[in-house]
């Protein structure tokens, strides 16, 4: 594979007029191009650069406002309600995290409904977020139908992913964040673009059959991982992302769509959770004692690591050539 070499200046600027030159105004352009370089700052490659043809798609198409203004409503001092008016969910996620972490840090406990956005990157910069706060920090968003539960061939959950970060003041928080998928439909589609095979147990080709090859499953489906367990975390994320916000389950998603190959519309359930004000004095020590055992164990590494220890090297990132030049074209 190809590489060009990009610092995270370049793959912000390169987001950034990607997203202008195809009608973002400057907050809805800022709020990508900061999604993506940061999940390029942390190798969270399948959710960074990858991703931006199919925001361009969705904005030539005018299905994402891409001048959209989210509004804030305060259903209770608790509950928070983001509209994102049809942006792209990172500029809704900035309004509303701020809402929602003086929220929690005030009752103890808060909600951030995030509806009307349009979903297409990684969920620990909102769990991070609450994190970086003292806060723990759930999350969850739905998708389209990529992945069959339990006992079924046929598609009905997203690839839904969840993200949960656990406050560590003065380190790097636990986090953990992935697809209720045995393997991310992007980490699918970039294993058939390089021509590589995946785990047995990934998913079926379109006859129902198991598969290794990624471009089958792609147009196959999916499976949850670690079955029937996998799948009611799977099916708990499309209540919460559509059935407790009132937005689009999976299905329905994908009955609105137009098909552009960008985002479709739905949302996003974010929980923040202070531990200052329910365990109280206290609680980062006795958390941290556990952490101690965990990590002490020989073979174990903490949920998060490998993107925190990404994150200390500043320098460039190498990435798939025509990629770039896919992108360099649709300015
Ligand atoms: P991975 O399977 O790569 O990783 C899942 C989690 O497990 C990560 O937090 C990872 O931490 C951790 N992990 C990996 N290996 C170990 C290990 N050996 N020990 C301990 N922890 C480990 O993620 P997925 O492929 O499932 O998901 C990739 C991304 O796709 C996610 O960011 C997700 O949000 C995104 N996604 C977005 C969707 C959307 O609709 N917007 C849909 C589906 C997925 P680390 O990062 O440190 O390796
Ligand atoms: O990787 O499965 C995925 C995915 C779906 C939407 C955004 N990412």
């Amino acid at each position: 594979m190809s590489t060009l070499d990009l610092t995270l200046d370049e793959i912000y600027t390169l987001a950034n007029a990607t997203m202008v030159a195809n009608g973002c105004d400057e907050d809805n352009a800022n709020a990508l191009a900061d999604i993506v370089t940061r999940a390029e700052r942390d190798g969270s490659h399948s959710h960074g650069l990858f991703r931006v043809p199919g925001y361009v798609k969705a904005l030539r198409s005018g299905k994402v406002n891409g001048k959209a203004k989210p509004t804030v409503i305060r259903k209770t001092p608790s509950v928070i309600q983001v509209d994102g008016g049809g942006c792209f969910a990172p500029l809704a996620q900035a309004v509303g995290l701020l809402a929602l972490a003086e929220a929690a840090n005030e009752s103890g406990a808060a909600a951030l409904s995030l509806v009307n956005i349009h979903h297409f990157a990684a969920l620990w910069p909102e769990t991070e977020y609450l994190a970086d706060r003292g806060l723990v920090g759930i999350a969850c968003t739905a998708y389209m139908p990529s992945v069959a539960p339990a006992g079924s061939k046929e598609k009905l959950f997203g690839t839904n992913p969840i993200s949960f970060a656990w406050p560590r003041p003065g380190k790097s928080p636990i986090c953990y964040d992935m697809a209720t998928a045995a393997m991310a439909m992007g980490d699918v589609q970039i294993a058939a673009r390089d021509g590589k095979t995946v785990p047995p147990g990934t998913g079926l080709d379109a006859d129902g059959n198991e598969t290794t090859d990624p471009a089958k499953i792609a147009k196959g489906v999916l499976l949850p991982f670690g079955g029937y367990k996998g799948s009611a975390i799977a099916l708990m994320v499309e209540l919460l992302a559509a059935g407790l916000t009132g937005e689009r389950f999976s299905y329905e998603a994908a009955e609105h769509d137009n098909k552009d190959g960008g985002p479709p519309r739905g949302g996003e359930m974010v929980i923040a959770l202070s531990p200052a004000v329910i365990a109280g004095e206290g609680w980062a020590e006795h958390a941290e004692e556990f952490v101690d055992r965990l990590a002490g164990l020989e073979g174990v590494r903490l949920p998060g690591a490998r993107r925190h220890a990404n994150r200390l090297d500043t320098g460039p990132r190498a990435i798939n050539a025509t990629l770039v030049e896919t992108i360099r074209g649709l300015c």
